[in-house]
């Protein structure tokens, strides 16, 4: 098979990019290692900045977003007693939107086939060739056949465990690591929030955050060390921490039930320079990834795809290299910016096991400065609802 761009990955980054593309006539395929029904069985994000919905809107893929989608106007952090509200929309004049990055991704997956998007499901043994070449190709494996896709470039949208990363010559690449002592774990329930807007605390007996999916579906977290097994997580127990961590109104308004998802994610911070080798790209989680506190994972991977998309389309319809030269340079910025809030937030509002009272009180400090700053609200606040592209 030829086409113009061979897509890995059938998460938000290579969706979305291959809407993007098809939108505009460039032709694609996008090759998955998982089926339909295994990615659609992932829990992952929940918030979306008005970078990710207005991709969504642009492609006309938002009818179920705009019906379900609940739009937030803040975020609490609490301290203890203490709940220091961050209010959104008055000090940037924009929101984010609760919808579930499985919806997303079923949106996404649903819409294909009349738009003439081909997706190969359950393709194994994905492996990138000649990518320092005008002619990469990709081959892969399904019902026992091995198939090959001719491209003129490759977007590895292949997550963190993908191979096209690996397919970088090591003496051009570098990487920045952080991984964190500790994982989170979520659990997803039918029952109504807590709150109608979201809670990241810092409780000294850890970190809780109170999320959402919808008015009837909540998600909550706490931090675990990376020993911790879920089978000694009972729902029962889980409920109880994180009533303690939430605190007493949260917990007031906390209804019980049982999980439909509990599972533990490990904390990282990772950037992989660059986001281009010749013909190949990466986005999303292939190149980098942020600990889920500030939730900017999934609109990180949204705004690498709309500068990518972009970068491809001006390629195949007016002829300029430019916009592929400058990719990496420009999504790479804009990269390090959420990598340096996550991390801040997440230094904030969790405890780490080798602080000691110097760091608590640096902690301490800085909420309070949050508390009574709308200099310091107005920064943390634009930063939650996304940064300009
Ligand atoms: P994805 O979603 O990982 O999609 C990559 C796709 O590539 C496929 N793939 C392959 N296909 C073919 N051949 C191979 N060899 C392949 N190897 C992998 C995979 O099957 C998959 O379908 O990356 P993408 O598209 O870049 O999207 C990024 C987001 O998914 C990610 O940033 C967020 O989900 C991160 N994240 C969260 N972000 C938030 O903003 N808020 C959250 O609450 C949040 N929770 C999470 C998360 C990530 C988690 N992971 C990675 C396990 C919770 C978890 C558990
Ligand atoms: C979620 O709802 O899963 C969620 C929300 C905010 C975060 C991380 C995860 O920062």
């Amino acid at each position: 098979m030829k086409t113009q761009v061979a897509i890995i990955g059938a998460g938000p980054a290579g969706l979305l990019l291959g809407h993007l593309l098809r939108a505009e006539g460039v032709d694609c395929v996008i090759v998955e290692r998982q089926s339909p029904e295994y990615i659609l069985g992932r829990i992952r994000a929940g918030v979306l900045e008005n970078t990710t919905t207005d991709l969504l809107h642009r492609l006309g893929i938002d009818a179920r977003l705009n019906a379900e989608g609940l739009i937030e106007n803040g975020f609490c952090l609490a301290d203890g007693e203490r709940l220091i509200r961050i209010d959104t929309f008055a000090l940037t004049g924009k929101h984010v939107t609760v919808y579930g990055q499985t919806e997303v991704t079923r949106d996404l997956m649903d819409a294909a086939p009349a738009r003439g998007l081909e997706i190969v499901y359950d393709a194994a043994d994905v492996a990138l060739h000649d990518v320092e070449s005008d002619t990469p190709s990709l081959t892969y494996t399904k019902g026992g056949t091995t198939h090959r896709i001719d491209a003129r470039f490759i977007a590895g949208c292949d997550g963190f465990h993908g191979p096209a990363r690996k397919a970088v010559p090591a003496s051009v690449a570098r990487q920045y690591e952080r991984v964190y002592p500790f994982g989170w774990l979520g659990i997803l329930a039918d029952v109504p929030p807590c709150h109608d807007e979201l809670i990241y605390a810092n409780h000294e007996r850890g970190f809780a955050l109170a999320s959402m999916r919808s008015k009837t579906r909540s998600r909550y977290y706490i931090d675990v060390p990376m020993t911790e097994r879920i089978e000694d997580w009972s729902d029962d127990r889980l409920w109880d921490e994180l009533a303690l961590r939430l605190g007493p109104d949260a917990a007031a308004g906390m209804t019980r039930g049982v999980a439909l998802e509990k599972s533990i994610a490990p904390l990282r911070s990772f950037v992989f320079e660059p986001m281009r080798y010749a013909s190949l790209f990466l986005a999303g989680d292939a190149a980098h990834i942020v600990p889920p506190t500030g939730a900017k994972g999934l609109n990180l991977a949204a705004s690498d795809v709309n500068y990518l998309s972009d970068a491809l389309i001006r390629f195949f319809k007016h002829s300029d290299n430019d916009s592929v030269a400058t990719y990496s340079a420009k999504a790479l910025a804009r990269v390090w910016k959420s990598e340096r809030f996550s991390w801040s937030l997440t230094k904030l509002m969790h405890r780490f096991p080798d602080d000691g009272p110097f760091e608590r009180a640096m902690q301490v400090a800085e909420l309070d400065y949050i508390a009574s700053s709308r200099a310091m609200q107005t920064a943390i606040a634009e930063n939650y609802v996304g940064l300009p592209l």
